[in-house]
């Protein structure tokens, strides 16, 4: 297959403004603006065509979490309104349509270099820019290197004994092949119970003839109630699109959700449990957001964690089972909440089995299964739902470099350091979307994306009409923002449980919350102040000749 879409080979050069890595929904989006601004652009995508994480979790029963009329490009008006979804959660398959879609309306496409991986970005301290190296040996230089490469990315691989002799398939979750994998009448596993093994065991019990799930921690899943989409919803919102975006901004998660109803103790226990019942009927992540206080008073929160348990003794038919399904390690909301399409029902049916690891921890993958403590469970595929090395991993991958051979990975041993989650001190013109720092997985990804490049691209522009060509964090600029993250993420329960978005250091215990848990509203806003501010906290510089003047032309204003 060649490397370059219809229209690249042309005008492949060695030079751009801007390389952005990754042709999700960031990517494409940072394709667009960019190029709408003007710049010279270059998209790299390791993948044969865009859609990110939507093209690489292919998985059964993968669909997103945010209602699919939030989690879309709200810039473009008639983008927006010509696009009908058929899902109030759309699945995997028609999130990638969507995003193919919007890429082909805006015309990005023949600017990605596709099947392409960066392997090498050094930065050159003396013409301010990176030199990026690909696996298909060609180099690029560009100003300013965008990732678009996503914080859960890169899929943890499975490391169990044995695994080389298994005689059967097995496939991670969020590698999943393009060609069809048989699931009908075959033995199946399903190891890890996170988003993405609920979905999947959910959808492989309809068609295996044995699932096992293999659970290591119990976790909080409430019922998506997916159904159609609501056109009247979608047609609402396609006619202000600009109120609906600015909504998303002033809300805590990029998402219209109902609003936060004040402290549990307002409350009698009464109105409360009636309140978590009309909140499990509304579905998803609203059960989050019902009282102000649940993610910080254990209390309050186990108010929210009983009725998510009694619902699961409700639902799941062998009191045995219901037992270990019910999460009793952590608070509800500390890690991401499953959504679900019928997870808890499956236990109800003959051909599938729970297996909690804790009891029967797997030793090996044999040549025909799975060994858990003194039990063998026979299976013909197994599919890996492991988890992720979030916020890092992908950036590892890129091999990034500074001028002193560092990558922001070494900077950040104890727990990843950025100013705003876009930019860390020490990688000058290095750009992060959804980055450790920000909002990332707390947030509408989509709304998180656009709002970044939005901001970056305002930046570019402030730079080039100045003739400046360098733009870094000051260690102040980026302490005062690790400080303020840290004294959001001080008082709730969730940085007291260990789990991806958490960063333990093992020495002293201390705790780094790397999400920014302040909301998507407040990170909008002091992203504002810190423009309003004259870009407060970044240092900028150009490359100068050595009589000290400005080598580069400045531009007047940038191009529509
Ligand atoms: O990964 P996870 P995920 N033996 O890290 C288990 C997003 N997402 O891919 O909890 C046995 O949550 C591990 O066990 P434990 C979303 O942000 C979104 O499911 O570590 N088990 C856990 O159960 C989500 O938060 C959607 O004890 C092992 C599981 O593997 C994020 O992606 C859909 C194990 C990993 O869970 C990650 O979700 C899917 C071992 N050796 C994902 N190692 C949407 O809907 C790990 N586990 C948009």
């Amino acid at each position: 297959m060649t490397n370059f879409q219809p229209g690249v080979e042309e005008s492949v050069k060695t030079h751009y403004d801007v390389i952005v890595v990754g042709a999700g929904m960031g990517g494409i989006y940072a394709v667009h603006r960019f190029r709408k601004d003007g710049l010279s652009v270059l998209g790299i995508e390791a993948a044969p065509e865009v859609g990110g994480v939507w093209y690489h979790n292919a998985y059964p029963g993968a669909r997103v979490d945010v209602e699919s009329y939030d989690y879309c490009y709200f810039f473009d008006q008639d983008l927006y309104s010509d696009w009908t979804w058929t899902e109030r959660y759309a699945a995997q398959p028609e999130i990638l349509r969507y995003l193919n879609y919007a890429a082909d309306r805006l015309q990005v496409k023949p600017s990605i270099l596709f099947n392409t991986w960066v392997n090498g970005s050094q930065w050159d301290p003396d013409t301010h820019r990176y030199v990026v190296t690909t696996d298909t040996g060609k180099t690029f230089t560009a100003r300013y290197l965008v990732m678009a490469t996503g914080n859960l990315s890169k899929p943890r691989k499975p490391d169990f004994a044995g695994i080389d002799e298994f005689k059967g398939e097995w496939h991670q979750s969020a590698h999943w092949p393009r060609t069809p994998v048989q699931i009908a009448g075959r033995r199946v596993a399903v190891i890890g119970t996170g988003s993405s093994g609920v979905q999947a065991a959910t959808a492989i019990a309809k068609e295996a003839s044995e699932l096992y799930v293999f659970q290591r921690t119990a976790n909080y899943s409430v019922p998506a109630h997916n159904r159609e989409a609501d056109q009247e919803r979608h047609r609402r919102y396609s006619s202000k699109t600009e109120t609906i975006w600015k909504e998303l901004t002033e809300s805590g998660g990029g998402i219209i959700l109902p609003p936060v109803l004040g402290k549990a103790g307002d409350y009698t226990e009464e109105q409360q449990q009636q309140l978590l019942e009309e909140r499990w009927a509304f579905g998803g992540q609203a059960l989050l957001g019902l009282f102000a206080d649940q993610g910080t008073d254990q209390a309050v929160n186990d108010i929210v964690s009983n009725f998510v348990r009694g619902k699961v003794r409700q639902m799941v038919k062998d009191p045995e089972t219901a037992e270990k399904l019910m999460p009793t390690s952590y608070p509800i909301g500390v890690r991401r909440l499953c959504i679900d399409t019928g997870f808890y029902d499956i236990f109800n049916q003959e051909n599938v089995t729970l297996v909690d690891v804790n009891a029967d921890p797997i030793t090996r993958i044999t040549p025909t299964g799975i060994q858990a403590g003194d039990n063998h469970y026979e299976v013909d595929l197994i599919v890996f739902a492991l988890g992720f090395e979030a916020f890092t991993g992908a950036l590892d991958n890129a091999n990034i470099r500074n001028e002193h051979g560092q990558q922001p990975s070494d900077l950040w041993k104890r727990g990843p350091r950025t100013y705003l989650g876009l930019m860390t001190a020490g990688f000058p013109n290095l750009f992060t979307l959804t980055g450790p720092l920000s909002p990332s997985v707390l947030a509408n990804m989509n709304a998180a994306n656009v709002q970044h490049v939005d901001f970056i691209a305002d930046m570019i522009s402030h730079m080039n009409e100045r003739g400046l060509t360098r733009v870094e964090p000051t260690e102040e600029g980026q302490q005062a923002w690790m400080d303020h993250a840290a004294s959001l993420a001080k008082p709730l329960l969730r940085l007291a449980h260990d789990n991806y978005m958490v960063h333990v250091n093992k020495d002293d215990g201390s705790r780094v919350f790397v999400p920014y848990s302040g909301g998507f509203n407040k990170y909008v806003d002091q992203c504002n102040e810190v423009v309003a501010a004259g870009y407060r906290g970044f240092a900028f510089d150009a490359v100068r000749d050595e009589a000290g003047e400005l080598t580069e032309p400045v531009a007047s204003a940038h191009a529509q």
